[in-house]
């Protein structure tokens, strides 16, 4: 984001009531642009699409006056969006700048076993300053996402996930339902208490780990790092203690979300979806945090079209949905029911910022098309200075 327009979107925030004109004004649509994911342009190599993705930690600022620090592709959480068509070669040039080590999951991907990016199971980790060169055939059709798979409990929720779309021209979805807009929406949940102690720990064991790396004083176990099942497995024998056994490092308790963010943002900064009357818009969810969320529309039925990527032989009509950790689902939402509606998560635990109502993955479903005088209020809101509906407040 340019620093001019950031400088108008913050103020627009902090001024604690975005009104609905000014949902709909240009400098508000110029910003909630820059909410999704930008398209990682792709260097062709003959007939191959290269692209390439580094991980740095990041600051992100969640809402405003709230930042954490994030493993983020190529400094922004989520990573960009990665679109190819069906059949494409792809090949992905991953730099890790970290002091941790990482891997890219192709979830949903049908890629070489190698490329699958398990550590220790189909690869080695990409070490601090190391690089790692992926490259697939891109496969199946539909919405898909990348993410790291080492202590993919920590890395996930800080950051390390993006979006890989994969476009066919057979898709029968915008025959059926001819749509021009798309949007896409990441979905995380975030321990931020969680992520600051473990990225804190994580990195000074790193720096251990490399300065004994380089003096060669290696020590397997210290590291958990053995070559066979029965290496280990005498290890224990022989009095070794794994790291789930000893409460050496991590917290006794698994993390609980306090945070919870769609494309990297809570509400009030969530995306907002515009549409209008009589469009169809194409919204791809993905889940890449940990929770469930049942996401429910206000105001219309929604078409169920897409599940996993795969189009669903039989769309249905719905109005909430689960979207299990892992799960992509793609859904049509037809204009018929002018205004301004909330599309939000029913486990009203997950619309909190840090336990507090409204926040978490709360956003609005905006149209266009809504005229002025829709926005008006009554005596009441007048006489509180109100001049018409408040879109932003931060009141319990
Ligand atoms: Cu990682």
């Amino acid at each position: 984001m340019k620093r001019r327009e950031f400088i108008q979107t913050s103020g627009l925030i902090t001024a604690g009531a975005l009104l609905p004109g000014t949902l709909l004004g240009k400098p508000f649509k110029a910003a909630n642009k820059q909410k999704y994911p930008y398209v990682l342009e792709p260097v062709m190599d003959g007939d191959v699409k290269e692209f390439h993705l580094f991980i740095d930690i990041h600051q992100q600022e969640i809402v405003p006056g709230f930042r954490i620090h994030t493993l983020a592709f190529n400094n922004q959480v989520p990573g960009p969006e990665i679109r190819v068509n069906k059949g494409d070669k792809v090949r992905v040039i991953f730099k890790n700048k970290t002091e941790l080590n990482h891997t890219i999951h192709w979830h949903g991907l049908h890629v070489p076993w190698r490329m699958d990016g398990v550590p220790y199971v189909t690869q080695m980790p990409v070490m601090p300053g190391q690089e790692f060169v992926y490259e697939f055939t891109a496969e199946p059709e539909g919405t898909h996402f990348y993410h790291c798979h080492w202590g993919t409990l920590l890395h996930m929720q800080a950051g390390m996930y993006g979006s890989f779309i994969i476009d066919d021209p057979e898709d029968p979805i915008p025959r059926r339902f001819p749509y021009k807009r798309e949007y896409t929406l990441l979905y995380s949940a975030h321990d931020v208490n969680f992520l600051r102690e473990e990225m804190n720990s994580m990195l000074e064991r790193m720096k251990e780990r490399m300065y004994m790396m380089k003096t060669g004083r290696f020590n397997k176990e210290r590291f958990a790092v053995f070559d066979t099942k029965k290496e280990f497995e005498d290890a224990v024998k022989n009095g070794y203690q794994p790291p789930y056994v000893v409460n050496r490092r991590a917290p006794d308790d698994l993390p609980v979300p306090n945070w919870f963010t769609v494309n990297g943002k809570s509400y009030p900064s969530t995306p907002a979806l515009f549409i209008t009357e009589d469009e169809n818009i194409r919204v791809r969810l993905i889940n890449a945090g940990t929770e469930e969320h049942y996401l429910h529309l206000h105001g219309h039925d929604f078409w169920q079209v897409a599940d996993d990527g795969l189009p669903v032989p039989q769309p249905w009509q719905r109005n909430t949905l689960r979207l299990s950790p892992g799960k992509t689902i793609d859904i049509i939402i037809e204009g018929k029911n002018r205004g301004i509606w909330t599309f939000h998560d029913h486990d009203t635990r997950r619309v909190t910022n840090n336990g507090l109502y409204p926040g978490g993955n709360l956003l609005a479903l905006v149209y266009e098309d809504l005229p002025a005088e829709e926005t008006k209020l009554n005596m009441m809101a007048q006489k509180m200075g109100l001049k018409s509906l408040p879109i932003v407040a931060l009141d319990e």
